[in-house]
């Protein structure tokens, strides 16, 4: 379908296709304990994927397979990056009280501990390089619309609200980024699943 999808507990609403090419097949809600106490949502986010090149390039492998067939292979998500497919993941902030000191650290945090687990060795300065692009003069409101995307040769660009903060080019940190939304312990397990499923049907058409 071609209408628009809202994600349902924070009603943030995310175009089903993105610059034409793109194709909703996810969306989820990313929180966050606070002093170990109560979760907040931080943002509700939609993963995309180019429909046309998942098409060229997973369908034949992929195509005859129903949704519980593909769930379980495994290899899915590697053929994914090793096609190198157009990807986004559109984050649109909730939480309306963001300050970039709180992102740089969470990003830490959380695409740290995929660089570390995915990459092995020490990653400091790649990590140290990403998290340069979020200058202290930026501001996230409520209702800041972020995209990361992920383009041929495993650039990943930042843009929010349209303008662009940064790109950098690197195999690694892509994965690491997309692998909180759709790897083995996503951020919403739902948008995962429907990730899943939408892709299959995606491949089945
Ligand atoms: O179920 O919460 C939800 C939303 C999931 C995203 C739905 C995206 C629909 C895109 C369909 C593409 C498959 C042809
Ligand atoms: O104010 O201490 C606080 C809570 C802040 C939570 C920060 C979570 C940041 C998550 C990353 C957001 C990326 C846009
Ligand atoms: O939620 O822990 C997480 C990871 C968030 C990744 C996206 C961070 C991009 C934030 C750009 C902020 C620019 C000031």
């Amino acid at each position: 379908g071609s209408a628009p999808v809202t994600e349902e507990r924070t009603g943030a609403c995310f175009p089903s296709v993105l610059n034409d090419t793109q194709r909703l097949l996810g969306v989820g809600v990313r929180k966050k304990a606070v002093l170990g106490l109560k979760n907040i949502d931080v943002y509700a986010f939609g993963v995309y994927a180019g429909e046309a090149e998942v098409k060229r390039h997973l369908g034949e492998k992929y195509g005859n397979l129903s949704v519980e067939e593909l769930k379980d292979r495994k290899e899915l998500l590697d053929d994914i990056f090793d096609n190198d497919i157009s990807m986004t993941v559109r984050l649109q902030i909730v939480y309306g009280r963001l300050s970039i000191r709180s992102v740089r650290s969470a990003f830490e945090e959380s695409v740290g501990s995929r660089l570390k687990e995915l990459g092995g060795s020490d990653n400091k300065e790649l990590l140290q390089r990403f998290i340069s692009q979020f200058k202290d003069e930026y501001k996230i409101p409520k209702g800041s619309v972020i995209d990361l995307t992920k383009e041929p040769g495993h650039i990943i660009r930042t843009t929010i609200d349209g303008q662009e903060i940064g790109n950098i080019q690197s195999k690694l940190l892509c994965r690491s980024v997309l692998d909180l939304y759709i790897g083995n312990q996503p951020f919403d397990q739902k948008a995962k699943d429907d990730f899943e499923s939408n892709l299959a049907s995606l491949l089945q058409n």
